[in-house]
């Protein structure tokens, strides 16, 4: 089977853009492909973090895989720093890095800019090449990817087929190693349409763990009375009805998306349905529609966190399924990069 990967950083609590970009499709992709999800901690301290902070939040964003359904007996699901093959990788990978590629990254560009260069970390200027040996280890054929990853994962393919034309094929074979490409160069899996949902409080910007406002989204773990709040507060416009697509009305099309997703009907169906609702009456529908969807992944997610040892267990099976994958091509890249075996 295909092999398919992706993680979330524990930098916050996981919101519904998170889930309805990438852990809701995650769901139908276990059913086809052979899935590692993991949790991208060591991603999570690129930017000033909490210390206090990150294991909880690393227990409660694999505690949500599992609530949203993602099912360990189809898909592996482990902490990223719990297998060292990702650390070890991303030096290796870093020597075939040119600097010229990582400066160009948009990502970069944008952080380092707000922050200023005395106060950024190196790590946010080499995310990428961490990012690629999450990628690489793991020989995937398929990385779901959002608008904002797409250029972090053409490096990913652009640094695998440099590493394999450095390093691979005879000169490898060479060195005693089975020859050909060192790595599968990965392809992305593009998600549904629809599924970049917008913060609560401006339609034009997206929903964002690091948002300083918790008003501007929805948590997954968010209580009933908190939701019909912050929907009920969201912003809005006084234009009639409640239409997909008004390039003028972002926030409308936003929650009319949101809807859409969560009530599991289609965009035809929902508009019928909504478009001569006033704000009022659409909200408490969206609303309704949220809880009802959110509930059952709230009580799963009781359930899970009331027995800590079943998730220390998961999370030790998948790192030891992941290391298997993983130490095997980590030893394939030093031996291609010759160095003395132990
Ligand atoms: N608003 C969103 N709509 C759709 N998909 C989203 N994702 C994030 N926000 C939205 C998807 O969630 C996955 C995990 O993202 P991440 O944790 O790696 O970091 P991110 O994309 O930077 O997410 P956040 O929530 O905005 O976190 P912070 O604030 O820490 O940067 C990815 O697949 C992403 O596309």
């Amino acid at each position: 089977r295909k092999r398919v990967v992706s993680g979330v950083q524990p930098t916050g609590s996981i919101h519904l853009g998170n889930y309805l970009g990438a852990i809701k499709n995650w769901i139908a992709l276990q059913e086809t492909y052979e899935t590692l999800f993991f949790i991208v901690d060591l991603h999570a301290i690129t930017l000033p973090y909490e210390t206090q902070q990150l294991s909880k939040a690393t227990r409660d964003t694999a505690a949500l895989y599992l609530a949203c359904g993602i099912d360990t007996s189809k898909a592996s699901v482990f902490v990223q720093s719990h297998v060292r093959a990702h650390v070890e990788l991303m030096w290796l990978l870093s020597a075939a890095t040119p600097i010229g590629w990582l400066n160009r990254m948009i990502q970069f560009k944008e952080k380092s800019r707000k922050a200023g260069d005395e106060n950024v970390g190196v790590a946010l200027l080499t995310y990428p090449v961490l990012m690629a040996s999450d990628i690489l280890l793991y020989q995937s054929d398929f990385v779901p990817v959002g608008e904002d990853q797409k250029q972090h994962l053409e490096l990913t393919r652009e640094l695998a087929e440099r590493v394999n034309h450095l390093y691979g094929g005879r000169k490898w074979k060479k060195l005693g190693g089975r020859g050909g490409a060192i790595f599968k160069v990965p392809e992305p899996l593009i998600p549904p349409t629809g599924a970049r949902v917008m913060s609560l409080t401006d339609g034009l910007s997206k929903m964002s763990k690091s948002a300083p406002s918790d008003q501007s989204r929805i948590n997954l773990l968010d209580p009933k009375d908190v939701i019909v709040n912050k929907i009920k507060r969201c912003k809005t416009d006084s234009l009639p009805g409640i239409e997909f697509d008004n390039p003028e009305r972002p926030e409308c099309n936003n929650l009319l998306s949101v809807y859409q997703l969560v009530s599991g009907k289609t965009k035809e169906e929902v508009s019928q349905e909504c478009q001569s609702m006033n704000w009022g009456t659409f909200k408490t529908v969206l609303a309704d529609a949220l809880i009802d969807h959110l509930s059952p992944i709230q009580a799963r997610y009781e359930e899970i966190v009331a027995d800590p040892s079943y998730l220390d267990r998961v999370l030790e099976d998948g790192a030891t399924k992941a290391s298997d994958i993983a130490d095997a091509t980590l030893n394939n890249v030093y031996q291609a990069m010759g160095f003395l075996r132990r």
